[in-house]
């Protein structure tokens, strides 16, 4: 029996990932690439929606491909590639965007943030056909399932609408793609600001844990993160947000459950708290910068590893492709 398809990607939207990206993405692809048959890209042709200098975009879409290994996605076991290296990705996003209603790309709520955000003039097509991209992403590999964030949950129901459609008027051809939205407690906060996301995109950049920063950078951020007067580590989402975010990412590297790490630091202070959480930030992540950077070091064999996963990819996505195109009656070249 074949394995379950699985299909996620990331944007690379900046030079590091932060933690809540390892935590609430990387640390779940990994354990999932062992039962599934794993697709995991760089969407550099979505990022290209957002503002981008061309140099500094080639070079966070590599930085973000050796991030996705230093974490322990296995490029021999799980296909782990560039967005645009495989040209299927546009071409059936083309086809889609020809089912998709126009009231439907305007009710997703991403679209409605943004646009709003950027004001009418700076909303490109492009973000408002984002959707219909992400889903050729999917759709192209027949995925099963698709691990994503609460965000991104509107966009997999719409690619589900859009395979459904596309079935029912042309013939089953699109897997329907089930989502996997993480469990809420895998939701990491910003230390500065612990009821707002931590996110690439922060304001600001002294509540974000940078997978590549200096190990030093990031205790001494854990240090400063922001409690409460109470001094007792407990968990409590709504009165002590920030101590619970810490604990939160304590029981994540670790494994271990909150109480036990509640009972630990029992009677005594956040200082002792912090000194332990930094010790165990420290630990996680000063290897997977070392690989990140090790690999980064030698991009040429990097970019060879990229193009022979893509390759991988292209057999899977031309084969869905071919049959869309046949499908939708357009005529094949002799
Ligand atoms: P941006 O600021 O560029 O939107 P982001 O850091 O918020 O980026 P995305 O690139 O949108 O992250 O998300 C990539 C993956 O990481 C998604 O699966 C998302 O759910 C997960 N993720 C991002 N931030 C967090 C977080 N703070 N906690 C848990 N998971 C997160
Ligand atoms: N939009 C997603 C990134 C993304 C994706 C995908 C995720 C693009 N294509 C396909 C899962 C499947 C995001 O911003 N996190």
């Amino acid at each position: 029996m074949s394995k379950p398809r699985l299909y996620s990607g990331m944007q690379p939207s900046a030079d590091s990932l932060q933690i809540g990206n390892y935590i609430g993405a990387l640390m779940q692809w990994r354990d999932l690439q062992e039962a599934y048959d794993a697709f995991f890209s760089v969407v550099d042709l979505h990022a290209l929606t957002q503002p981008n200098d061309p140099a500094e975009l080639r070079e966070k879409t590599r930085r973000t491909a050796a991030q996705y290994i230093a974490a322990g996605i296995e490029p021999s076991k799980s296909t782990l590639y560039v967005q645009s290296h495989v040209p299927a990705h546009a071409e059936l996003s083309w086809i889609l965007s020809t089912i998709t209603g126009f009231g439907e790309a305007g009710r997703m709520t991403q679209f409605k943030d943004k646009s709003q955000r950027y004001g009418a003039d700076a909303t490109s097509v492009g973000l408002f056909t984002y959707p219909v991209l992400m889903a050729a992403d999917i759709l192209l590999y027949q995925a099963d399932i698709v691990p994503v964030g609460d965000d991104q949950k509107q966009h997999v129901e719409l690619t589900r609408d859009l395979a459904e459609r596309f079935n029912s008027r042309y013939g089953t051809t699109f897997t329907v793609p089930m989502p996997v939205i993480q469990q809420d407690t895998a939701r990491i906060y910003d230390l500065q600001n612990p009821t707002a996301k931590m996110s690439k995109s922060a304001e600001s950049d002294a509540g974000v844990l940078w997978l590549l920063d200096d190990p030093a950078v990031s205790a001494k951020k854990v240090m400063r993160a922001v409690t409460d007067s109470e001094g007792s580590v407990r968990y409590d989402r709504e009165e002590k947000p920030g101590v619970s975010n810490l604990l939160v990412i304590y029981a994540a590297l670790t494994g271990r459950q909150i109480p036990s790490i509640e009972d630990e630091y029992a009677g005594r202070g956040y200082g002792d708290f912090k000194k332990g959480l930094a010790e165990v930030v420290v630990a996680e992540f000063g290897p997977v910068r070392e690989r990140a950077l090790a690999l980064l070091s030698d991009p040429a064999e990097l970019d060879r590893v990229l193009a022979a996963n893509a390759a991988r990819a292209e057999a899977v996505a031309t084969r869905t492709l071919a049959d869309v195109y046949d499908r939708v009656g357009l005529l094949r070249r002799a």
